[in-house]
């Protein structure tokens, strides 16, 4: 695997480093039925254009992918089916939003204007849930799911996510409504439990 680093995704807008790890998360846009997280380790292989979301879920086999020497296929950490145009993500590295929200994971989507929040694993591999329909498949695919993951809501188009200088979240939108109107948000430890704005 000289020459690609990754390979197999599809359409992503969200790269993070993990602060603990070194590791590289993304995510993906699938074109209908599943958007993606994934952690992105030498030769990995998303697994585009044969399949979008977790192989279990597809009528595609291992054996059927392209794997180089030395590359691997890799199921996302998480998908949502369908797709709602994921974008950004970002490790808080603070503890500014106390320590349930440092070194985890926050993602926007632009369909939704929605703020997904993500515990990270002990190995740092994957990411748990306390909800065991969300632990069980690691697919948000109804309402309930949904709901869980969500942080925040009515932020338009979420295009970019980062940890400012200060240590709080900033959340950067976009609104195709409104020509593309732009804000910024400072997601602070005082609204971060109550975040819909
Ligand atoms: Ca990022
Ligand atoms: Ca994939
Ligand atoms: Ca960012």
């Amino acid at each position: 695997m000289d020459k690609y680093y990754g390979y197999g995704i599809r359409n992503s807008f969200g790269l993070a480093i993990d602060p603990v790890t070194g590791f590289l998360w993304e995510t993906e846009n699938g074109d209908r039925d599943y958007d993606e997280i994934n952690l992105v380790r030498p030769g990995f292989n998303s697994g585009w254009k044969q399949l979008m979301g977790p192989i279990s879920e597809s009528d595609v086999t291992e054996d059927e992918l392209v794997v180089f020497p030395g590359a691997y296929y890799g199921d996302p950490k998480f998908s949502w089916n369908p797709s709602l145009g994921v974008t950004d993500i970002e490790f808080l590295s603070s503890d500014k939003l106390g320590l349930e929200y440092e070194n985890n994971a926050f993602v926007g989507d632009i369909v939704n204007g929605n703020l997904y929040f993500f515990k990270v694993n002990d190995t740092r591999t994957g990411l748990m849930f306390e909800n065991p329909n969300i632990q069980r498949d690691l697919v948000a695919n109804d309402d309930e799911k949904l709901n869980d993951i969500t942080l925040g809501t009515g932020f338009e188009g979420i295009i970019d996510i980062e940890t400012g200088p200060d240590g709080f979240l900033y959340v950067l939108t976009f609104d195709q409504k409104k020509n593309g109107e732009g804000k910024i948000y400072r997601i602070s430890s005082s609204s971060v439990d109550t975040v819909s704005k």
